[in-house]
């Protein structure tokens, strides 16, 4: 209508109110306390809350320049379909209708396997996400899951399963009562101290004691960061921890140095491996390692003697062929010498709920994989399996894949052929917040928040923080309109298949009934929704010191809540193995470790001599956030890190172009003359290399780096964790 002169003029907006939110940061599980101060529903500064009494001390520019994500020009802002070589927006009601029509017909033809899935590592950071995506799956009923947990923690998940009796029982580090650190395979100078484990300002708490006293000893074959701190710094061979650390249990158990108690009282097994590590000789394993035998007998001793000390092995150890025998020896280190569940070892946190209990209930249904023909781990297959999955013709061939939270192409072995099984997909749906190196074939783009855009209690991880302590993730901002969380989606699509959530006859039904419910009385929180098991999850919580914690605890200290001191003497009762005793000689285990004794010592093939190490880096989360301003400043891009010696055989000098290649494939990219890496390795950080694409803007991808997977094969895992040798490839360089 137009204004008639008469009117007075409208009065000025006065500028929106800024507000200040607590959170954390869910990039990693370092889950750094924030203090965003928002206005207008824009983020204007992300701060470290210096309120929060358990996690902020770890806080970085990943976690400063959050927002970037957030306003990614590049971001998926409505679902969007691919027409041709481009896309367009389309609504909800269509994707969703569309892809279900689409699954359905695929299961009438051919099964539910039809339908594969991959979930990355941010999905591990919403609880909400992993509860609804696994509810879909059981809907669909598909065997087809892959997981990132086959490219990086798988062999933490096996170790545990076999020796504490359930996949998540993993310990938590006492850093503050530690005289003495083994450290092997991690650096957490740069990746936090953290794994399936939070302990917040680890690393520094760790200088600390070694200031203190503490002697700290880091096992990894380049001089990280962490090793350049480190009292000793055994720069072990890639991929031979095992070695190293059977004969260190050699050592103590020959010597009689274990801690009698335990060895009789809370381990089995004990004899069974004093059989094994008869059977191996201590000059064999320190040639196979490249320790010196005199250097490994001192370390066993010293460990075994040292007041109170901790092994703690990591991806380093994980993601090699022995990675599952690696991880296990470190935990059987810290049983024999009696530093489970004792200060300044390994404990076991409670948390407030009982993650192990739901792991328990929630497992998914055993399943061999058809074409490798393996088990499951930790519920699902090995990524590396993936291509085969979808190439091989026969029931149960995937013709559609979910991409939830994921970059396999980048983040796993192969990725060439990866990407060439995908390209073949009859349906490829991703939900993500930008289009990257994984989804360039894909026939769905879904938005998906950001986690400042949601809200997340995160039950799961409550026994892996190093202090009892719980706090809600608030949503920080709104998600802009067309964005949908992923949990929204699984009910969506569930709903729209006529599959029943969580593989529950009724379900759907009951979903329905709750949003009319809402509707009617329009209160949008009785719809079924992830707050309605947030707050069981409260309510099922443990009692701490006589008294539950209640949902009014938790929203009162949006700082976040430590719930008591850290205790000991909660390891035993939370043991999973039916004779309540830590099996510390699996017969798998035991098994595979006579294997590769009886193995021949590793040699590199003719013509690759060199072994192909990574790097993280403290600005990138594994392949993404390298694109954002502000972070890497040194130039977006990697390079290849050549040991000063081997590059002067190799007439290499800093900046040469060099071509690195292997039987898989091949990289070619700037020379960097280092001291860090051992002789005989060449490293090169993963998670680069990944295109993003601009599927609504339409100009060309960007691309930084080079993806240094490429030259992993994908054929050869750890047959215990089904893990990748990311870290232990054989490749050649040669200067262009
Ligand atoms: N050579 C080598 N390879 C490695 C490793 C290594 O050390 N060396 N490390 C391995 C390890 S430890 C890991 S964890 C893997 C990671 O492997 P992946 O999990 O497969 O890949 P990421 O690089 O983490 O990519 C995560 C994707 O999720 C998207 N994303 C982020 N937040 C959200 C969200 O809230 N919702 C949705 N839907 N999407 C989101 C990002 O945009 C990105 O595209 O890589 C592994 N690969
Ligand atoms: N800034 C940053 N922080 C992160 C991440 C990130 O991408 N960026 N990722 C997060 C994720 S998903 C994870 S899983 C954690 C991982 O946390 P960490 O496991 O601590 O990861 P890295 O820093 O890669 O350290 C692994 C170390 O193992 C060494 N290594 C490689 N091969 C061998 C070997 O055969 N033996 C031994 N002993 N060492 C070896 C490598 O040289 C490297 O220094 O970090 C988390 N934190
Ligand atoms: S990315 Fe940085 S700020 Fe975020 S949780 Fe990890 S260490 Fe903390
Ligand atoms: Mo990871």
């Amino acid at each position: 209508m137009a204004k008639s002169p008469s009117e007075p003029p409208a009065p000025a907006p006065s500028a929106p109110v800024a507000k200040t939110v607590h959170t954390f940061c869910r990039y990693c599980m370092c889950s750094c306390g924030l203090e965003v101060t928002v206005q207008d529903n824009q983020i204007r500064k992300i701060s470290a809350d210096k309120l929060n009494p358990h996690s902020w001390h770890d806080f970085c520019a990943k976690g400063r320049t959050a927002n970037q994500l957030v306003e990614h020009p590049r971001r998926i802002l409505r679902p969007m379909r691919r027409v041709g070589e481009s896309y367009v927006e389309e609504s909800w009601d269509t994707a969703i209708g569309d892809i279900a029509a689409r699954m359905n017909a695929l299961i009438d033809a051919g099964g539910p396997d039809t339908i594969g899935t991959y979930y990355g590592n941010p999905s591990g950071h919403s609880s909400s996400n992993v509860m609804f995506m696994n509810a879909w799956m059981d809907a669909v009923g598909t065997n087809n899951r892959y997981a990132v947990g086959s490219v990086d923690q798988n062999a933490l998940h096996v170790v545990a399963e076999a020796m504490y009796g359930s996949a998540l029982m993993v310990p938590v580090s006492d850093i503050d009562n530690c005289d003495y650190f083994l450290l092997v395979g991690t650096n957490p100078a740069v990746s936090g101290w953290n794994w399936l484990e939070t302990a917040p300002d680890g690393w520094r708490r760790a200088l600390t004691r070694q200031a203190g006293g503490a002697t700290l000893v880091v096992v990894d074959p380049v001089l990280t960061e962490s090793a350049e701190k480190a009292d000793v710094h055994l720069a072990v061979r890639p991929g031979q921890d095992w070695a190293l650390l059977l004969a260190m249990v050699k050592v103590i158990l020959d010597e009689g140095r274990q801690h009698r108690g335990d060895c009789a009282d809370l381990a089995t097994g004990v004899p069974a491996l004093a059989r094994l590590v008869s059977e191996a000789d201590l000059d064999d394993l320190a040639a196979r390692c490249g320790i010196d035998r005199g250097v490994i007998e001192c370390t066993a001793r010293d460990f075994a003697a040292a007041r109170t000390a901790m092994a703690v092995t990591r991806t380093g150890v994980s993601q090699h062929a022995a990675g599952a025998v690696g991880e296990w020896l470190g935990h059987v280190l810290n049983v024999i010498t009696g530093r489970m569940d004792r200060p300044g070892g390994r404990r076991f946190e409670p948390g407030y709920f009982d993650a192990l209990k739901l792991a328990a209930l929630a497992k998914t249904k055993p399943h061999v994989s058809r074409v490798a023909g393996r088990d499951m781990v930790a519920g699902a297959h090995a990524l590396a399996e993936l291509p085969d999955e979808i190439t091989t013709p026969g029931r149960g061939q995937i013709r559609a894949m979910l991409i939830n939270c994921g970059n396999p192409v980048v983040s796993g072995p192969d990725g060439t052929r990866l990407d060439r099984a995908l390209a073949q997909l009859d349906l490829l749906v991703v939900i993500d917040l930008v289009q990257r190196e994984s989804h360039r074939h894909a026939h769905w783009l879904l938005p998906a928040a950001h986690w400042l855009e949601r809200d997340d209690l995160l039950a799961f991880t409550s026994n892996m923080h190093d202090e009892p302590f719980v706090q809600y993730g608030a949503k920080v901002v709104e998600p802009p309109p067309g964005v949908r969380q992923e949990w929204e989606i699984f009910v969506d699509l569930a709903l729209a298949m006529r599959r029943p959530l969580f593989g529950v006859r009724g379900f759907n039904t009951f979903i329905r009934a709750t949003r009319r419910i809402a509707a009617l009385t329009r209160r949008p929180a009785w719809a079924f929704g992830p707050h309605w098991l947030d707050r069981l999850f409260i309510r099922m919580s443990r009692k701490i010191n006589g008294r539950r914690l209640t949902w009014r605890d938790v929203m009162a200290h949006p700082h976040g809540l430590v719930l008591g001191p850290r205790e000991f003497g909660h390891f035993r009762q939370a043991l999973r193995t039916d004779d309540k005793r830590v099996h510390v000689a699996p017969p798998e285990l035991l098994e595979r470790t006579r294997e590769l004794l009886a193995a021949p010592h590793p040699m590199a093939p003719e013509g690759f001599p060199f072994q192909l190490g990574n790097r993280r880096n403290r600005h990138s989360m594994n392949s993404w956030l390298n694109e954002l301003p502000g972070l890497h400043r040194s130039g977006k891009r990697n390079d290849v890190l050549i040991n000063s010696e081997d590059a002067a055989d190799l007439g290499i000098a800093e900046g040469d172009l060099v071509r690195v290649f292997s039987p898989t494939g091949e990289v070619v990219l700037a020379a960097s003359v280092s001291k860090r890496p051992r002789r005989g390795m060449v490293l090169i950080d993963h998670g680069w290399g990944s295109r993003i694409f601009d599927p609504r803007g339409g100009e060309q991808p960007e691309s930084f780096g080079v993806n240094r997977n490429l030259l992993v094969d994908g054929h050869s895992v750890d047959p215990l964790s089904q893990t990748s040798p990311l870290s232990s490839s054989y490749v050649g360089v040669q200067r262009l």
